[in-house]
């Protein structure tokens, strides 16, 4: 119980600077009251996620969303408040002339445009400190014919090749896939496979990134976890659930089962460590932001407390005696426990309250926030 106690204290889960911004659905965003106005109210929210679990201690940017005209000083202003900047996320998705594409698009001149983003987000890390790049393309096609599948992926393949050589020692991308949308018809990093084809050949500073939402409802995303593990090229998650297609719901609400059997795989495949992103990738469209990301974030804890509790010897024995149900009930066994008494015990353990929520309900920050952040334009995801 000890080890187990010592590995969820380490735990790290990053939260994304958007998730504290408004945001919606395309048919209608609802602003909510204390929404920060800019990129350090951003953080100053993301630190009461940290102060409350614990265990959240760097936020992601997202460019442009997040521009400001001095990184080193909003990094200051994170340290500050006790929380690091963590991954750099691109945006080659909402500017008029990435209709047709950013970094695959027919035109040179856009995809040169495309690179340039990508590249001064390298240099966003470099002011920052933040040895991480996030890289999601929505480039695809609507239409059969509408363009050449090959030379799309020879585009991206130039694309990701330049950003790679742009890359320092100690920094890396993720490249993140997603099955449908916006484009319909053919996606050009639709998949983990294709990610992955594409990291292989560039080198070890890129690795692929599981988005819990961009696949095709039933896909197994554990399988992709221990696949991608065992070959060295899972980078990280962008967490979220999904009942339908992206829904960017909180982590471990729709199906908390399938997060626990993801955190086994990573434990099992030897990925629970710092050089896998624990990142969440949320919008809270309806329901308090804060609240919402210290939610998720316990979500998680919870899941990999289940996780770390599986007898992985009594598993194997299982495993090799092949007693199907057997191993079955061990792997259910952990599942089936509370862990909550645990994770209370060890936010006391480590001076903080035992239950975040009921905290952070109580300290009066959102009351404050929503009093002081009156006039100004509240961030949102400039759809
Ligand atoms: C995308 C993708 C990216 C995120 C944006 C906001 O669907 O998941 O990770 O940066 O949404
Ligand atoms: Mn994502």
């Amino acid at each position: 119980m000890r080890m187990i106690k010592e590995s969820l204290r380490a735990q790290r889960i990053e939260t994304p600077s958007w998730a504290y911004g408004n945001s919606g659905t395309r048919f209608k965003v609802f602003a909510q009251r204390g929404v920060p106005r800019d990129p350090y109210e951003k953080i100053a929210d993301a630190a009461q996620v940290h102060a409350f679990t614990g265990v959240a201690p760097t936020v992601a940017l997202h460019i442009p969303w997040d521009k400001v005209d001095d990184y080193a000083d909003l990094a200051s202003h994170a340290a500050g408040l006790g929380v690091g900047i963590g991954a750099i996320n691109s945006n080659v998705f909402q500017d008029d002339d990435y209709k047709l594409g950013s970094v695959t698009h027919p035109d040179p001149k856009v995809r040169a445009k495309a690179l340039a983003h990508l590249l001064e987000c390298v240099d966003i890390m470099d002011a920052t400190g933040s040895d991480t790049l996030k890289l999601w393309f929505s480039d695809g096609t609507n239409y059969p014919g509408q363009d050449d599948i090959r030379a799309r992926q020879d585009r991206l393949a130039e694309a990701l090749a330049a950003v790679y050589q742009r890359l320092g020692d100690d920094q890396r991308f993720l490249l993140e896939y997603k099955l449908f949308e916006p484009a319909f018809y053919m996606t050009d990093l639709p998949d983990w496979g294709t990610a992955y084809a594409h990291c292989v050949k560039l080198g070890p500073k890129a690795q692929v990134v599981v988005d819990t939402g961009h696949h095709a409802p039933g896909t197994n995303i554990e399988f992709i976890v221990a696949f991608l593990l065992r070959e060295g090229k899972l980078g990280g998650f962008d967490f979220n659930s999904r009942f339908y297609a992206d829904d960017d719901l909180m982590v471990g609400a729709a199906d908390p089962f399938q997060l626990f059997r993801i955190m086994y795989e990573v434990i099992g495949g030897g990925g629970f460590t710092e050089r896998t992103a624990f990142m969440l990738d949320q919008c809270h469209n309806i329901e308090p932001k804060i609240a919402g990301q210290i939610r998720s974030v316990m979500n998680v804890q919870e899941a990999t407390a289940k996780a770390l509790l599986v007898d992985r010897e009594a598993l194997a024995a299982a495993q090799r005696a092949g007693d199907v149900l057997g191993a079955n009930a061990v792997l259910m066994d952990a599942y089936n426990t509370d862990v909550r008494p645990l994770l209370a015990e060890l936010r006391e353990e480590s001076g903080l309250a035992p239950d975040p929520m009921a905290a952070y309900a109580k300290s009066g920050y959102f009351e404050r926030i929503a009093a002081d952040r009156v006039g100004g334009a509240q961030a949102g995801w400039g759809a």
